[in-house]
């Protein structure tokens, strides 16, 4: 057998560099790296010397990198992914949020955080934890619950079998998430004769497994015999490009489709058979046919509470439930009857099976009675002092986007706003990350877009709150060069959580910057902040200077961050449904138990199983 003797990190790298997609490109397109002692000498060296085929990126926060390359397998549709790198202590805890955010929205992402000596001659080395009774665990311990794969790499050799399980967790659609390969790091810089073989390209194909026989019988039979049959279309419809079976299974047995928040773009807005966003954030349209159908099939999505109204939505008596999606976790949730397929070979199949079946098309104007009722709130006001609503600054972007556009966000307010009012154009055309709904995924996640997409316009929508939590890729993106519009709405506060925390009954309290403790009023100047990270940054006073700067924004090369101060208090009041958020059932004020004796009568609404 040949050999090529490689130091552990070295031979980690070599193989991920000859790991390819279908389409010929290298899988893992770069490194997130922030070093430290954990990691610097061993893997650092190795990522030097691969540097012109897997290219390293330098990040300011291990969390946010993370975010980045998240981002950038999402906008890819999960064909090809990064890695990240951290040292052992601090900087691989700061990637747990990031590592769950991407288990939750089943995205793939390498994460490779330093770990202690194996040798243990140093111990404790600095960043260690020492665990009282058990030798064993390490601060990389903390990734187990939420990586899709996990193994610590103690020798060398470990890498022959941990390697290729990782590539297949990444490219396995059903089992699609994030991988974590603690690397000790003395291992890191440990020679091993690697069989020259374990280098050879390796094309990663996705599995596209068609639906078994006896459940796609199943399933048709119960649509043959609904009336009112309704789609919930999920991510899976993007990851599984099955966006153009969707559309053409709707339109033959014209069944009307609603979009979640991963799902959304799957059809165009104003397809007559995308009746728009469903649940919590959803248009009156979608929630109103959802509650009369008595069959709901699922695709592709997890069937997460705010697509289900808290299960509370699809609320027809005797009502069923189907669920096609490749992973079978997800096929029988909630008493569904599952079709375990990939989305595209199912609906392709469900569709050959139904023979031409078609059902009544819900009437037209449900939609136009919608867009009759939410229009008007992204309108640019008239004239006046008021300040302006975070549905018109969703309009003033509307009506500067194309239709390449890319909207992103993750967490806040506009997340259920662009839910309710964008108007997607085309697939992949609206990035929300709403499975981990993490705050400061936003800046990181606009730089990840950009690099997957380099041609389209990303808009990145941030609330002050979120932009606190995390802002310093700004910087990145500034010295990277990359180029994208943030808006940053500016309401004093986490707005959202006010209006949650006042439509329970709360009093409004530690939400708001002014009804939180303080001594001195907050005076965040986010534009000298945006602009010291490089950003060119400006203040819209207006919604008519909000459109002045997004027409100047387009051509703009780097990031141009536009803030406006929003009113905090105003949201689309339309659409939306029921979302169960623990009531107190005790208290003292009167709102709190009159907001506990709405919470009781709407659960009576929430299906059993
Ligand atoms: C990391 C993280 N922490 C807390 C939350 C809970 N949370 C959701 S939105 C929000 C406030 C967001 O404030 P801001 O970004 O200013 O948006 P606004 O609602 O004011 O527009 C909070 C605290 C979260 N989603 N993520
Ligand atoms: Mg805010």
């Amino acid at each position: 057998m040949k050999t090529i003797r490689l130091t552990a990190a070295q031979a980690m790298v070599k193989y991920l560099a000859a790991q390819k997609n279908e389409s010929g490109e290298a899988y893992i397109a770069g490194c997130w790296a922030i070093f430290g002692h954990g990691n610097v000498a061993g893997l650092g060296e190795a990522l030097y010397g691969v540097r012109d085929q897997l290219p390293t990126y330098r990040g300011h926060n291990e969390q946010t990198m993370a975010h980045t390359a998240i981002a950038y397998a999402k906008q890819l549709r999960r064909a090809r992914a990064m890695m990240v790198t951290s040292s052992i202590g601090p900087g691989a805890t700061n990637m747990v949020t990031a590592c769950a955010l991407a288990y939750v929205n089943r995205l793939p992402v390498l994460m490779v955080p330093g770990d202690v000596f194996a040798h243990r001659g140093p111990d404790p080395v600095l960043q260690q934890p020492e665990n009282f009774s058990d030798g064993t665990v390490t601060a990389t311990d903390t990734f187990r619950p939420v990586s899709r794969y996990f193994d610590r790499i103690t020798r060398p050799e470990q890498l022959l079998t941990a390697l290729p399980r990782a590539m297949r967790v990444m490219t396995d659609p059903a089992e699609c998430g994030p991988v974590t390969l603690a690397f000790c790091q003395d291992v890191q810089a440990e020679a091993y004769d690697w069989p020259e073989a374990f280098f050879d390209e390796r094309v990663w194909h996705r599995r596209v497994p068609p639906p078994d026989p006896a459940e796609l019988a199943r399933v048709a039979d119960l649509l043959k015999t609904a009336k009112h049959p309704v789609i919930v279309a999920g991510g899976g419809v993007h990851y599984g490009y099955a966006t153009d079976a969707l559309r053409a299974f709707a339109e033959a047995h014209r069944v009307p489709v609603v979009e979640t928040q991963a799902g959304k773009s799957a059809l165009p807005w104003d397809h007559p058979m995308n009746l728009g966003p469903v649940g919590v954030t959803g248009a009156s349209s979608a929630n109103e046919v959802c509650g009369k159908a008595d069959l709901v099939l699922g695709v592709g999505t997890r069937f997460q509470d705010f697509t289900t109204g808290s299960w509370s939505l699809f609320r027809a008596p005797g009502r069923k439930l189907v669920s096609l999606n490749i992973q079978p976790y997800d096929a029988m949730k909630h008493g569904a009857v599952p079709l375990s397929a990939d989305a595209k070979a199912g609906l392709e199949a469900l569709s050959a099976a139904l023979k031409g079946k078609t059902f009544d098309v819900p009437s037209a104007t449900l939609k136009a009675d919608w867009f009759a009722k939410v229009d008007p709130l992204t309108d640019a006001p008239g004239e006046g002092n008021q300040k302006p609503t975070d549905m018109q600054v969703v309009g003033a972007v509307q009506r500067a986007a194309g239709p390449d556009t890319v909207v992103m966000c993750a967490a806040g307010t506009m997340p259920g706003e662009l839910h309710k009012l964008w108007k997607a154009g085309r697939p992949g055309s609206y990035h929300m990350e709403y499975g981990f709904s993490c705050m400061g995924y936003e800046i990181a996640g606009a730089i990840g877009i950009k690099m997957a997409e380099p041609d389209r316009d990303v808009v990145c929508f941030t609330g002050d709150g979120t932009y606190m939590m995390a802002n310093s890729e700004l910087a990145t993106a500034c010295m990277m060069g990359i180029s994208f519009t943030l808006i940053i709405t500016d309401n004093r506060g986490f707005g959202c959580i006010n209006r949650l925390q006042m439509g329970t009954g709360g009093e409004e309290f530690n939400n708001l910057l002014d009804t939180a403790h303080h001594v001195n009023p907050s005076a965040i100047d986010f534009v000298a902040h945006a602009g010291s990270m490089g950003a060119k940054a400006v203040k819209a006073g207006s919604i008519t200077e909000l459109e002045e700067h997004l027409a100047k924004a387009k051509d703009h090369n780097g990031v141009y961050a536009i803030v406006i101060d929003t009113d905090p208090y105003p949201s689309t009041p339309h659409g939306g449904s029921w979302w169960e958020v623990g009531v107190p059932e005790v208290s003292d004020r009167p709102k709190v138990r009159a907001a506990r004796e709405v919470y009781e009568t709407r659960r009576k609404d929430q299906s059993a199983v």
